[in-house]
């Protein structure tokens, strides 16, 4: 069973600076290579303010924008594969981290603190995985630049694409 290119979906994953602190970079970037996606573009860089608010520009009504857009400067990294989006967010686990399933990525490394209300939490959860193939290309587009993706051929599982 062969592809097609159409299947081929595209998603923006983040290490958010919680994960970067915590040195969860590694630990994240093997999990999704572990599980057979191809990576295609890797960046590390402090998110200008803009970017960030471009980014989370569909949660601009919400009241804990203004902390989301605060924490939001990361190292972020894009992967591309079949069906891609809505692996990577089972990977990922649930927003809030205390109802993550274990075994997943904010299941096993992420906890609220507790320390904030509902409205201010920070949700600190490690990881950002896009939710759809649409909102998986415009972010991708919006944190690469052109010549910034690499195309290649895994060695040892050229099926895997
Ligand atoms: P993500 O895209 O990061 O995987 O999260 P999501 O779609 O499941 O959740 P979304 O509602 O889009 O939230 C994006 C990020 O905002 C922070 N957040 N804080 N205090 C709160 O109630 C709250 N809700 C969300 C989290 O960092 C979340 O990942």
């Amino acid at each position: 069973l062969v592809a097609s290119l159409e299947q081929v979906e595209q998603t923006y994953i983040m290490v958010k600076p919680d994960g970067v602190q915590r040195g969860l970079v590694g630990e994240i970037i093997s999990r999704f290579e572990r599980k057979g996606f191809k990576l295609t573009g890797l960046k590390l860089f402090q998110c200008p303010k803009e970017l960030a608010e471009e980014h989370y520009k569909d949660l601009k009504s919400k009241s804990f924008y203004p902390t989301l857009i605060d924490y939001i400067t990361s190292g972020p990294v894009v992967w591309e594969g079949v069906g891609v989006v809505a692996s990577a967010r089972k990977l990922i686990g649930s927003t809030n981290p205390l109802q993550a399933e274990p075994g997943t990525i904010r299941g096993d490394f992420a906890v609220q603190t507790g320390r904030y209300s509902d409205n201010e939490n920070v949700g600190r959860n490690v990881v950002h995985g896009s939710d759809s193939p649409e909102n998986g290309k415009r972010e991708t587009a919006l944190w690469f630049k052109e010549g910034e993706l690499c195309e290649w051929t895994p060695a040892q599982a050229p099926w895997l694409m």
